[in-house]
């Protein structure tokens, strides 16, 4: 196919309000802003919500938390920042992150280029000028160079869909759109629908407050023990002694963080041998258990021991044989989805005030006045939580309206799934820059890992682009086509495209059906990127 190659860019200068604009205030688009300051460029960040710190500014559902040990889940590029911040525990709630990132921004003085409760609508790229319009839900509108979408992979909720919710007269919540305010269940009967992350996280503390909790699942999830404890002391002394090399290896590591990796085959050793890395995993806890062997991800046989192992495991846990039965993950296979990292999840379902109602064979019909009805029963309840999840990945930028040279939508680029160049750049989107994109490893990845380094990457783009006076950077179409191509590769060598995920966009009706994410690893993603910067940019249109 012959590709489509942009035009030389003969644009006259044209000063802008600012240098570059940001779309975001999570952890991605505050070390972008700390960055580009220090390039001297002036920047405005927009930021939705009405504080910092988007994922732990939105999700304050019982029990949200890391499922990253938090020595990793931080930023590493100031060593006094990441020596002076103490963690309480293995993995941080919800409102210690939360406090980490108000105090990095204190720190930097971040706040004062952050505009709150301003949600970006448009950004159209004036080809004739260089620059970015971008408009916001305000009224406002300014000129930027460079336009970097900071907007997060899990930022936009899944909006329920059930008919009848305006009917209800009881509360509503969903996890990702949390309210601020204290939310007690207390002596309440609840639902909660859906058993994500999300949903196993917070039904343990849930059923702890409720008079009842039934939970409405439709898919089982594989979920892990988090064997969250406070840090040990002596572990937060070593890590620091040796911060820098303990990043280094996250960096170059498959996800971000550093696990004990086998290189054997599953099916290489014997039952009990196998069984024995299992249950090792499984009491060391925590996310690591697909790097118990190399093929657990690749190979089907090998897939299915380990799935056995969980499958095991819940049956061991729940009392009532029919709902563990119910409990367990049969269609797809181990680690496809993301797996779950829980407290108590399973053990819940032994309580006298929970019931598990499977809605697979009897799906969810409406919300009544009264509470959830499916096509056979009605559940009455006074609150119901929806844990439904996101529109990942491309949500928050396809609900922009982003255009491009020739007023190409990206909502048009994009008809068939995303298309990016190394999840970071655009084919026909001069200047624009997406953060953990499609086509990078961000959501396989600890995902402050995979933003520090395009962020870094970005930068030093942007240094290169003005060391020459160059003012413009676009990703050719055939780079672009054969990045997409290679991230296809990649995924179809492995079990993910099994499962009906988020990550293929498949939560979401109607959305084209594609692997997103960049399976091929932290480490060498990080090395391509790294190439295509030292071959003056290979696969960039640079002009000015
Ligand atoms: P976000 O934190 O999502 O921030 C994006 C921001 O952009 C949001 O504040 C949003 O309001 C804003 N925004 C979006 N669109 C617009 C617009 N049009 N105009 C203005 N503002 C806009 N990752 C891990 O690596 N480890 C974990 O343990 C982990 N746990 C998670 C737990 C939960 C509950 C969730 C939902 C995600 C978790 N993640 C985890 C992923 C998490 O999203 C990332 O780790 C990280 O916080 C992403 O930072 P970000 O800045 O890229 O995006
Ligand atoms: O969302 P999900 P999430 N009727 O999409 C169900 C990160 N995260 O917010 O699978 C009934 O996983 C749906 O069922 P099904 C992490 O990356 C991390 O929980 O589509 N059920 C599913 O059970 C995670 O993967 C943490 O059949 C319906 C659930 O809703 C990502 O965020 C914590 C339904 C949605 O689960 C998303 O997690 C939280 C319907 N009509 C989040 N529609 C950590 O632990 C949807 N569902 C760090």
């Amino acid at each position: 196919m012959a590709a489509r190659q942009p035009p030389p860019t003969t644009a006259p200068r044209q000063t802008s309000d600012f240098d570059a604009v940001i779309v975001g205030a999570g952890f991605a688009g505050l070390y972008m802003l700390y960055r580009l300051r220090g390039l001297g460029m002036s920047v405005r960040v927009f930021e939705a919500g009405g504080g910092i710190g988007g994922t732990w500014y939105w999700n304050r559902y019982p029990g949200a938390r890391c499922d990253v040990e938090s020595m990793d889940y931080s930023y590493s590029f100031s060593d006094e920042l990441q020596q002076e911040w103490h963690w309480t525990e293995r993995y941080a709630a919800q409102p210690e992150i939360l406090r980490y990132i108000e105090h990095v921004a204190d720190r930097f003085d971040l706040h004062r280029d952050v505009t709150l409760e301003t949600r970006v609508t448009a950004a159209h790229f004036d080809e004739a000028v260089n620059q970015w319009n971008i408009m916001t839900n305000r009224g406002g509108r300014v000129s930027a160079r460079f336009c970097v979408m900071a907007t997060g992979c899990l930022s936009t909720p899944r909006v329920p869909v059930f008919p009848g919710l305006e009917e209800f007269t009881g509360s509503w919540y969903q996890t990702g759109r949390w309210p601020h305010t204290d939310v007690d269940f207390t002596g309440q009967h609840v639902a909660v629908i859906g058993t994500g992350s999300s949903a196993i996280q917070s039904i343990p503390i849930i059923a702890r407050q409720a008079a009842s909790l039934v939970v409405f699942q439709r898919t089982p999830n594989f979920s892990v023990p988090a064997r969250n404890r406070p840090l040990d002391p002596a572990y937060e002394r070593r890590v620091k002694a040796s911060y820098a090399e303990f990043r280094r290896q996250a960096r170059e590591s498959r996800v971000g963080f550093v696990v004990p990796a086998n290189e054997q085959s599953a099916l290489a050793v014997p039952p009990e041998e196998r069984r024995r890395a299992y249950e090792s995993r499984w009491q060391r806890g925590g996310l690591g258990f697909a790097a118990a062997f190399s093929d657990l991800l690749t190979h089907a046989k090998a897939n299915a021991t380990a799935a056995e192992f969980f499958r095991t495991k819940i049956r061991a846990t729940v009392r009532d044989a029919a709902v563990a039965e119910a409990l367990v993950p049969t269609d797809y296979p181990l680690g496809t989805k993301r797996i779950c990292v829980d407290t108590g999840y399973y053990d819940t379902f032994n309580r006298d005030n929970v019931t598990l109602v499977d809605v697979r064979n009897d799906p969810i019909a409406a919300i009544t006045a009264r509470g959830v009805r499916t096509q056979a029963i009605e559940y009455a309840c006074d609150s119901i939580v929806f844990a439904t999840g996101f529109d990942a990945m491309t949500g928050a930028l396809l609900t922009i309206d982003i255009r491009g040279r020739a007023g190409r939508t990206l909502r048009q680029s994009w008809a068939d799934g995303p298309r990016t160049y190394l999840g970071i750049a655009i084919a026909g989107f001069p200047n624009l820059f997406t953060i953990t994109g499609p086509g990078s490893p961000s959501v396989l990845s600890n995902m402050i890992v995979s933003i520090e380094q395009h962020v870094d990457w970005i930068v030093a783009c942007l240094a290169h682009l003005r060391a020459r006076n160059l003012d413009a950077i676009e990703a050719t179409a055939n780079a672009e086509e054969t990045w997409v191509a290679h991230v296809n590769e990649v995924a179809n060598a492995t079990l993910y495209p099994l499962a009906k995920s988020w990550y293929t966009g498949a939560n979401i009706p109607g959305k084209p059906r594609i692997f997103m994410p960049y399976v091929g690893g932290v480490g060498a993603y990080r090395k391509k990127c790294n190439e295509v910067a030292a071959r003056n940019y290979e696969g960039f249109h640079l002009t000015g």
